[in-house]
């Protein structure tokens, strides 16, 4: 081959090269499902170019090769040139959205969306994905876009449930409705509707994300065979010891809508030595994150038990009415004098944790003290802090032209990724 036939060999070849480029470059893929080993993994490929991509990757299996429409799903092998990849199904979703589902090893995964790359495809986030496919498949305002998003990071079924209501009714609705009525409407009438969902927005908060719960006390009280209890598990050590969780130790448990981490801490001990004092800190840190507070105490012991300087420690960490008093070994004869206890100790349950009695009571009390027994999953909340934000700035506006810019922004600002 002489020199010129292999330069116009070349760029003949890389003309070729970069009209697949061209023809495959708007399309997009993602790994939808969780980091690490699973059973089934699934990559979305979405964009115009999608099923050039797809007829070139995949080879449907030999008695199934019928055409891959909206709805259907095929059996077939993820092949690079020769060299089979994994034995897959693949699903199309809508007009050039594809699910490719294989197996779950991370390798099988990455090797997919290599061979994706190698085709052109340009490979981003779910996230990024998702944003692509709300964008173009439907109009939605970012309220709407923003609760899409947020299902997936929703810790309950009913978390799910609110952010998915905030899209058909809820503060999307709500302020929509803002807009429409906005001649017959005050401010004021604006801003009692968003103090409402603001507050609301905090018990949503739990249900829709997860609660942190701290269980504190003195040494010895119960704290560690609580959280095991309530977790349904040995996960905190448990000994007659006093100080013998010197470490906090989390666990998560299901407690009605709530998915909860609960956090085992060190004993509050006020005559502990200098070196043991780290972990005291380190209670009073997860004391301040918590939402709410399990404070353990003794039953079988006198009121004499509790240290004032314990309580002072409790009092600046924590709002009002997010203190649980639990007094434990009610299988014991009862000594403590409940009438004796400071008012922040006021709202008690009695159980036994290692008898596993009263727990129901006690999960019922947590329920009512988080505010999400009996709550509206259909109500108005916030699902972001974007929104919550400008809701505060709403509550503060000074006058309606203020209000409806804010509105507008609440409706129309584009989603940050
Ligand atoms: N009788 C009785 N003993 C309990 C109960 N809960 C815990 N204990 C015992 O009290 C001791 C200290 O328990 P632990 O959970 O380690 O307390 P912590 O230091 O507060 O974490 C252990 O011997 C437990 O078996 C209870 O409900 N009834
Ligand atoms: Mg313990």
């Amino acid at each position: 081959m002489n020199s010129k036939s292999k330069t116009s060999n070349e760029q003949r070849l890389s003309a070729v090269a970069s009209a697949k480029a061209e023809a495959t470059s708007n399309v997009v893929a993602a790994v939808m499902t969780g980091k690490g080993a699973g059973a089934i993994s699934t990559i979305e490929v979405f964009g115009k170019k999608a099923e050039t991509v797809i007829q070139k990757i995949f080879i449907p299996s030999k008695n199934n090769q019928s055409q891959l429409k909206t709805g259907r799903v095929l059996l077939g092998t993820i092949k690079d040139g020769n060299e089979i990849i994994d034995q897959v199904t693949i699903g199309c979703e809508a007009d050039n959205c594809y699910a490719i589902n294989c197996h779950g090893n991370p390798l099988i995964v990455e090797m997919i969306m290599q061979l994706l790359g190698k085709n052109s495809v340009k490979l981003i986030t779910a996230k990024e994905l998702l944003i692509k496919i709300f964008c173009q498949q439907e109009k939605l305002n970012t309220i709407e876009l923003e609760s899409k998003l947020a299902r997936l990071k929703a810790a309950t079924i009913e978390g799910t449930k609110i952010i998915a209501n905030q899209i058909d009714f809820g503060l999307a609705r709500t302020t929509a409705n803002w807009l429409e009525n906005l001649d017959d409407l005050q401010l004021d009438e604006i801003k009692t509707q968003c103090e409402k969902i603001l507050k609301a927005t905090q018990t949503a908060g739990l249900i829709m994300y997860g609660c942190k719960i701290a269980i504190v006390g003195q040494p010895n009280t119960g704290k560690s065979t609580l959280l095991n209890c309530l977790c349904g598990r040995q996960k905190a050590i448990v000994t007659d010891v006093r100080g013998t969780t010197r470490d906090w130790v989390s666990a998560f448990c299901k407690i009605g809508p709530l998915s909860v981490e609960l956090f085992d801490t060190a004993g509050l001990d006020e005559k502990l030595s200098t070196s043991e004092q780290a972990a005291q800190k380190e209670t009073v840190n997860i004391l301040r994150q918590a939402d709410l507070v399990l404070f353990v105490l003794d039953g079988s012991e006198s009121i004499e038990q509790l240290d004032k300087k314990v309580i002072d420690k409790l009092v600046p960490s924590q709002a009002e009415g997010t203190i649980l008093t639990v007094l434990n070994k009610s299988d014991l004869e009862f000594h403590l004098k409940t009438d004796k206890l400071p008012s922040i100790l006021n709202n008690t349950v009695k159980i036994s944790a290692k008898l596993d009695t009263g727990i129901d009571e006690l999960r019922e009390k947590i329920l009512k003290l988080s505010g999400t027994d009996n709550f509206d999953l259909r109500q108005a909340v916030c699902t972001t802090t974007r929104q919550e934000n400008l809701l505060i700035r709403l509550t503060n506006a000074k006058s309606k032209d203020i209000a409806v810019a804010i509105i507008t922004e609440l409706l129309n600002a584009p989603l940050s990724v």
